[in-house]
């Protein structure tokens, strides 16, 4: 594996100088943030931020994410065109040589947590989730009741797209994921890039939309709908991790084996009760998640891929966005090139 962090261009409050000084990290994960959902991306603005990162030492490792269009996911007739354009974003990372892509499959919503900043007993601050808070949410005001979605949709926008999911149920969305992949995979595979989905995030239904990418079998339903090698997954072990039905390091012994994973997240979540857990420093022994025996299982099926350091707490009085403030993601950087080190001197 190679240490990456995740930066997300000009409008990071952490300059890329900084990144480039925590020991380790050779990649950056990030993307365009000004381009339309569904439109192409360029292949000149994508060289200009591939050159921003190359100027501070470091590559352009992975493109997180290139928003699927809600249409692609409805299977609107419009998506033939959307899928058209997410093919030529596709394209012009090849051609730039930036090897993994990763994307979710998330109707309407992408990651949600009800709140951003829990205390946790040691006065540092972390990302929870909570079925009843959410529950207590009124969608009647658009998005702008959820902590982080904001200014996302309004009221009218939002409720006309919930209405149209609700003639989406889990095997139609898997039915709109195959016809996407089988158009995509061929081009991520002559371009030279990796497909890597991110699991859901929560891995359950929220809002009564429906999520499928939630469980280690999910996962392999994924990667057999196009059995091709480009396309594969992100292991994020905080997403997978929040459901105690989950056995991490098996899922990445078996994807790993299959040559599958792309991409990992690495982090930890304490499960509090059904539905409900918050996230946690990364050591395993904060929380739920082995993470060193995920690491092992990447390492004995010769993952050779980027990882990264998810989310981290707010400490030391930083103030950043949600889960990505760099003194506690850099924290996790060293603790998971500590146990991969280990790992690979006790072979
Ligand atoms: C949250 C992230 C997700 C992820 C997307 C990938 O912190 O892990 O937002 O980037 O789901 O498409």
């Amino acid at each position: 594996m190679y240490l990456t962090f995740r930066w997300f261009g000009a409008a990071d409050p952490i300059p890329l100088a900084h990144i480039r000084q925590i020991p380790g990290i050779r990649g950056v994960v990030s993307a365009l943030y000004d381009v339309p959902v569904g439109a192409p991306w360029s292949r000149e603005q994508l060289e200009r931020l591939g050159r921003d990162i190359d100027a501070a030492g470091l590559t352009l490792a992975v493109v997180e994410s290139i928003p699927v269009h809600e249409d692609i996911k409805l299977g609107r007739p419009t998506r033939d065109r959307l899928i058209a354009n997410y093919c030529e974003s596709v394209r012009a990372m090849g051609e730039l040589g930036i090897p993994v892509l990763c994307y979710n499959f998330m109707p309407v919503f992408d990651w949600m947590r009800t709140e951003l900043a829990m205390p946790l007993a040691d006065g540092s601050t972390a990302l929870a989730y909570d079925d009843r808070a959410l529950r207590a949410v009124n969608l009647a005001h658009g998005t702008s009741d959820l902590p982080g979605w904001a200014a996302t949709y309004g009221p009218g926008e939002l409720q006309a797209l919930l209405a149209a999911y609700r003639d989406v149920d889990t095997e139609r969305l898997w039915d709109h994921l195959a016809y996407f992949l089988e158009r995509v995979v061929p081009v991520a595979e002559e371009a030279r890039v990796r497909m890597a989905i991110h699991p859901d995030d929560p891995p359950w239904s929220i809002f009564g939309l429906p999520r499928i990418i939630c469980r280690g079998p999910d996962l392999e339903r994924l990667v057999g709908l196009v059995d091709r090698p480009a396309n594969g997954v992100t292991f994020c072990t905080g997403s997978l991790g929040a459901r105690p039905d989950n056995d991490l390091p098996a899922m990445a012994r078996r994807l790993g084996e299959m040559g599958r994973i792309h991409f990992a997240h690495c982090r930890n979540v304490r499960i509090t009760g059904e539905h409900q857990f918050h996230e946690t420093p990364h050591p395993s022994a904060c929380g739920g998640v082995d993470l060193r025996e995920v690491l092992r299982a990447l390492h004995d099926t010769g993952f050779t891929g980027p990882m990264r350091p998810d989310h981290g707490r707010m400490i030391w009085g930083e103030r950043g966005r949600p889960g990505y403030g760099l003194y506690d993601r850099a924290l996790g950087a060293m603790y998971l090139q500590g146990l991969w080190e280990g790992i690979s001197n006790d072979q």
